[in-house]
């Protein structure tokens, strides 16, 4: 099965008009989205997505940040869609990132950074869950995934 990754559009990125350029990347790129949801996550559950940094002196403006305002969270399908779609975000903050990257052509804060992507297959399936039932997840065929991906999809 194709590899799957938890996309969220951040407050910034939703406030800034920017998620349609965002998701349409994607889209271009070849990724299949496979469930998407809009929403305004809680303190509580922003914790949990960012409990690996627990501790760190930026914790709590993170999670404060993460719930400021409403996403859009989603999971996006492909081969090795994890590290492609990271490469496409850029270097964490839009201050470092290259141009040609999400975060590199739409940011220059050191704070917040309009996207967030799974670093792992671990990372992915743990915040897949967070946000997802299996029964949210849409099992579909794109039309086009043979001129997409070549014949070994
Ligand atoms: P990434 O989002 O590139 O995976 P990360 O997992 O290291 O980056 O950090 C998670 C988020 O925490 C990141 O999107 C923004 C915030 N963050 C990271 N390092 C920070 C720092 N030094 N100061 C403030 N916020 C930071
Ligand atoms: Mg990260």
């Amino acid at each position: 099965m194709a590899e799957r990754t938890l996309v969220i559009i951040k407050p910034d990125c939703i406030q800034r008009h920017l998620a349609g350029e965002i998701i349409g990347r994607f889209e271009k790129k070849g990724f299949k989205l496979v469930a998407a949801k809009f929403m305004q996550i809680s303190e509580e559950l922003a914790r949990q997505v960012y409990a690996v940094h627990q501790g760190k002196p930026f914790f709590e403006g993170l999670v404060k940040f993460l719930s400021s305002a409403p996403v859009l969270v989603m999971v996006w399908e492909a081969e090795a869609v994890i590290d492609m779609a990271r490469k496409m975000m850029g270097a964490t903050f839009g201050y470092d990132a290259e141009p040609g990257t999400i975060r590199g052509d739409f940011g220059c804060s050191k704070g917040y950074n309009l996207v967030h992507g799974s670093d792992s297959a671990e990372s992915a399936e743990q915040e897949i869950n967070l946000f997802f039932r299996p029964d949210e997840i849409v099992d579909y065929k794109l039309t086009d995934s043979d001129w997409l991906y070549g014949k070994n999809d």
